[in-house]
């Protein structure tokens, strides 16, 4: 691969170019990944969401990795389709946290079409925050797409997961191209698209380049990349499975910036479980997005105080709503306080 063509958009990756990349030595790895990112963001400014589970359990897919799926018995309280005020209040109290996306997340299939009215409503009192909104609600057809779009949906987030090869072993009620149906409808019906997957599920090095080849060969990279480690949730069929090697992931970040070097990288699932040190590289890789709030969708997330403080340590600045990260003009506040004194 020449060198000189990292930094520019392309959507013809080869599997041979990304093996490349994962084999190069782990300190050059990271610096074509860093010198990518400042070609793109300024790596000081990170991208600040949060979740909220607005339908939760009882979701009648298989997913192995999932709490929520009906197939397996993880304990986890179900709950119906939040309120429209319940879901704008979680929303103001994000805002006021300095949250600049709420994502929204059903365990759904699919939304049935009663369904939708509400959750067009949630997304215009978000948006009357002056909040990014992202939902994440299943398969959706062309109209679905379209109505989301007219109520003023920003983002919608429906992961790859995997390679198209492993994917069987992890999902057997729906299919790859179910998932690419629906981000094509997304992406037509004027959507911005949040697409990425987990890793650590059993799957090997080249079912993570199948990914990553799957999600920048698309026309367009999608606009947010989130790369999950998995929450390995008891009763769940992957509770055991074996963890995966901390600097792989941080490979995956790296070859994900490089790929699609204008999207934006989200350090999602599996932070709880992360060192202050392992996610600092991660952003050294070039993520540039988190999830931020103390819970994700059913599981704990790593705590705000604690983010605060490693924002604060690492001098990143968080991005506004509609901010593209280009030009984060830094502070030179590193100030911060540690988590615990007053
Ligand atoms: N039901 C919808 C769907 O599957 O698209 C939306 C909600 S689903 C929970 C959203 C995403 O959460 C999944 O695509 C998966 O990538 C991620 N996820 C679910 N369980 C996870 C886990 N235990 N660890 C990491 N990521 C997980
Ligand atoms: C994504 O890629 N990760 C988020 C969000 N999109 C919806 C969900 C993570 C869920 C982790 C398991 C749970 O909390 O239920
Ligand atoms: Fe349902 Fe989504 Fe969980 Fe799969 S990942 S079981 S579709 S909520």
């Amino acid at each position: 691969m020449n060198y000189s063509t990292i930094g520019k958009l392309r959507h013809d990756w080869k599997r041979h170019e990304v093996e490349t990349l994962f084999l190069l030595p782990f300190n050059e790895l990271l610096f074509r990944a860093q010198t990518v990112h400042r070609e793109f963001f300024d790596p000081a400014a990170v991208q600040v969401s949060s979740l909220l589970s607005i339908k939760t359990g009882s979701c009648p897919e298989d997913c192995a990795y999932c709490p929520q799926s009906a197939y397996h018995n993880t304990g986890l309280e179900e709950e119906d389709l939040l309120e429209v005020r319940q879901v704008v209040e979680a929303a103001r109290k994000a805002r006021a946290a300095g949250v600049s996306r709420f994502c929204m997340g059903a365990a759904w299939r699919n939304p049935g079409d009663d369904d939708l009215g509400k959750v067009e409503a949630m997304i215009r009192g978000v948006k009357a925050l002056g909040m990014e909104t992202c939902m994440t609600l299943g398969m959706l057809d062309r109209g679905q797409a379209g109505r989301l779009q007219a109520a003023g949906l920003d983002y919608y987030n429906h992961n790859l997961d995997t390679s198209p090869e492993f994917y069987g072993t992890v999902i057997t009620t729906r299919t790859y191209q179910d998932r690419l149906n629906t981000l094509r409808y997304v992406r037509e019906a004027g959507i911005k698209v949040c697409c990425g997957g987990i890793l650590g599920m059993g799957e090997e090095r080249k079912d993570r380049i199948g990914l990553l080849l799957q999600l920048a060969n698309m026309e367009q990279h999608p606009d947010s990349v989130p790369v999950n480690l998995l929450v390995q949730v008891e009763g769940t069929p992957l509770e055991a499975v074996d963890q995966l090697d901390p600097l792989e992931f941080v490979r995956c970040i790296a070859v994900a910036r490089i790929m699609m070097p204008a999207s934006l990288v989200r350090l999602s699932a599996g932070r709880e479980s992360m060192s202050d040190e392992l996610q600092a590289l991660c952003f050294l890789a070039g993520a540039n997005s988190v999830f931020y709030g103390d819970k994700l969708l059913t599981t704990p997330n790593a705590e705000t105080c604690g983010d605060d403080e490693l924002f604060g340590r690492l001098g990143m600045q968080r991005m506004k709503p509609a901010d593209d990260g280009r030009a984060v003009t830094p502070s030179g506040d590193i100030s911060y306080r540690a988590c615990g004194s007053s």
